[in-house]
């Protein structure tokens, strides 16, 4: 596919070609760690994806390698700018602004695909959690760090972890901190598919344009009914705005909003009450 690069980001790359969207964390030298304008920009991409209805699939990746070989997808908040109530930006602000993006990335009407070589950790391993997708180069590295660096995500990053690997399997990444190669990953059902690192990105667009030769809406109504199953209201919430919109789109759903702009009583006895 032919990128085209879009915006102008400090701290990641945003492109788009055919129908895919491609973020990138540019910030090899740090592993791509994220600082709070790496998550503003992140957000800003994924809801610039969100609103386009030519875009049906995003790939998240990072750059890499850096310059001494090493591959990185995130390795979770920047701890140079962590400061006593989050992570601090440039107006002195502490935020966790990274739990914004992961709801964002999860309740967004279309397919996100963690593309991860090299270390995906810390916040960055929560990254790949929420994506709907996974797949991992062979050199791929999982791991969380909260209870060795003093933090911990007690939300998707603990309970969606354990509902996609089982709650032994969650507890002890969490507990122990301990690092995953990427066959170990794809044992757990932590990701998808694991293919050598020079064919990761063909490998993701692959993946994407076989899901946009799908129905928008169903799988639109698929991802919704996947999140219901998980995250209570705001889950239903999401599917039901589908069930919302698919009846806006009938002829009775128009009637009701027609007899209201024409004055006059809404006709639904000519719709069946189906059994
Ligand atoms: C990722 C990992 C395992 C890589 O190890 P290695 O040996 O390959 O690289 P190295 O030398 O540790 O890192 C290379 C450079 O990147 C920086 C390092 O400080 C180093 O910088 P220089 O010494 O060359 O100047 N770097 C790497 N990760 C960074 C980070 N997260 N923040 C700032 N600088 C970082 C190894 O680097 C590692 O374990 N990194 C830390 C992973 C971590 O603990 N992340 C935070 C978890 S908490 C979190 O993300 C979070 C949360 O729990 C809740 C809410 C929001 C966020």
């Amino acid at each position: 596919v032919e990128w085209q690069p879009v915006g102008t980001f400090e701290d990641i790359l945003y492109h788009k070609a055919d129908g895919i969207a491609k973020i990138t964390i540019n910030r090899p030298h740090k592993r791509n760690a994220f600082r709070p304008k790496t998550v503003t920009e992140l957000y800003t991409a994924f809801s610039n994806a969100r609103e386009d209805t030519r875009i049906g699939v995003v790939l998240l990746t990072g750059a890499g390698p850096h310059t001494d070989g090493k591959y990185a997808f995130c390795s979770g908040g920047d701890q140079s700018v962590r400061g006593d109530a989050g992570y601090v930006d440039d107006a002195g602000v502490p935020r966790l602004n990274v739990l914004d993006l992961q709801r964002l990335i999860r309740s967004m009407p279309k397919v996100v695909i963690a593309l991860v070589a090299g270390y995906a950790i810390g916040g960055g391993h929560v990254l790949h959690v929420v994506c709907d997708l996974t797949i991992a180069a062979d050199n791929a590295i999982f791991g969380q760090t909260g209870p060795k660096v003093g933090s911990f995500d007690g939300g998707f990053g603990a309970s969606y972890l354990a509902r996609s690997v089982g709650q032994k399997k969650a507890r002890e990444i969490w507990f122990l901190c301990r690092q995953y190669d990427a066959q170990q990953a794809l044992d757990m059902g932590l990701v998808n598919c694991v293919v050598p690192v020079d064919e990761l990105e063909t490998e993701g667009i692959q993946w994407a344009q076989e899901i946009l030769q799908k129905s928008p809406i169903a799988i639109r109504c698929l991802k919704s009914a996947f999140n219901a199953d998980c995250d209570g209201q705001a889950g239903l919430q999401e599917l039901a705005g589908n069930a919302t919109l698919l009846f806006y789109m009938t002829e009775e759903g128009a009637e009701g909003k027609q007899a209201f702009l024409e004055k006059r009583p809404p006709n639904f006895r000519q719709y069946p009450w189906l059994p």
